[in-house]
């Protein structure tokens, strides 16, 4: 054990689950919450909760993300598609395809990894700040670009971290679709716990919540005609100034965020206060480099959510775990919920 930090940030828990852990509040999703979760595949129906991966199409949405490229794999100067393995052995009568892709981990149904999203913070109490993540890992040493010997990855908290528990617990969805529509709303705690009690909806430690906003629906079912106002005007994300929100996440005990929208919560444009530095993302910097609370994004949501309504349920079994990519940022996901 390595504790890498004098001073944590306020609001984190590092060293919680050891000051070598690299996977944060996955640690809660224990034999006996994937026992209950289990429990609620009880009509045997599975739903495929990725979009198709060359989905949302171009990079409106996010400039540097751009659709995966597919190219077949090479063999003796030509392509491996409908390849006669006889080319290797004349005794052979079998054809075959393979391929490659070039993909950009953040590009459609994703996870982000605790290595995603740092910031600037004087851990070693010297009076200057340094680049950390999650458990006080550092840019540069841990997390490292393309010039460090090996290229640029993650040292520690890539992404193969969360793929080898495997990801399998209770999910548990919040329809905010139903409530607040297509209008782009910031939810903060008073609309979440109103809708959550409305709903009935009960969320125990290791729970995997699920927002469902409908933007991924609305935005496939639009996919040839996209716009500005529809990617980033419409639907709800979450309220990442609202701290009694940002409390609310860290005292639930819930292991991990998806939502079916871009970011889970909305981009600030505006510090409080006309601050002039301050997070963009301020849900992901708490959850992901403060409590190591994993995010899923672009999730395809939707007819989970309607199956779940029509049968007056919201819990059932997610199994999502990501690529097991040594070092990546993040990575491409096909959840399978089982209800
Ligand atoms: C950013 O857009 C930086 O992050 P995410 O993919 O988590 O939304």
């Amino acid at each position: 054990m390595t504790k890498r930090w004098q001073v944590r940030p306020p609001n984190s828990n590092w060293g919680q689950f050891g000051d070598d852990d690299q996977i944060g509040r996955l640690n809660l999703i224990t034999p006996e919450c994937r026992k209950k979760a289990i429990k609620e595949a009880i009509e045997g129906l599975a739903f495929c909760l990725s979009i198709p991966l060359d989905l949302p199409g171009g990079n409106k949405l996010v400039e540097s993300r751009h659709p995966p490229l597919r190219t077949p794999a090479r063999k003796r100067g030509g392509p491996v598609v409908n390849y006669p393995y006889c080319c290797e052995n004349p005794a052979w009568n079998d054809i075959v395809c393979d391929d490659a892709v070039t993909i950009y981990m953040q590009y459609s149904t994703q996870w982000d990894a605790l290595s995603h999203i740092g910031y600037e913070f004087d851990a070693d109490g010297d009076g200057v700040a340094e680049v950390v993540y999650y458990n006080g890992y550092r840019g540069g040493q841990d997390i490292v670009g393309p010039d460090a010997p090996g290229g640029a990855g993650a040292r520690k908290l890539g992404i193969e971290n969360m793929a080898e528990t495997c990801v399998q617990g209770r999910g548990v969805m919040v329809d905010l679709h139903e409530r607040l529509g297509m209008e782009r709303k910031f939810v903060g705690y008073d609309d979440l716990m109103r809708i959550m009690e409305e709903d009935q909806i009960e969320l125990e430690t290791g729970d995997m919540l699920c927002l469902h906003t409908g933007w991924v629906k609305a935005v496939v079912d639009r996919k040839d005609s996209l716009d500005s106002q529809l990617l980033h005007g419409s639907c709800s994300v979450l309220d990442g100034t609202d701290e009694r929100l940002l409390k609310w996440i860290d005292a639930s005990g819930l292991s991990v965020i998806i939502a079916d929208n871009l970011a889970v919560e909305g981009v600030q444009t505006g510090g409080p206060d006309g601050d002039q530095n301050f997070a963009a993302l301020p849900l992901h910097r708490r959850c992901i480099a403060e409590l190591g609370i994993h995010l899923g994004e672009l999730w395809n949501l939707t007819p989970l959510n309607t199956w779940l309504k029509q049968n007056g349920r919201y819990r059932f079994l997610l199994t999502a775990p990501p690529l097991r990519v040594p070092g990546s940022f993040g990575s491409p996901v096909t959840p399978v919920a089982t209800v």
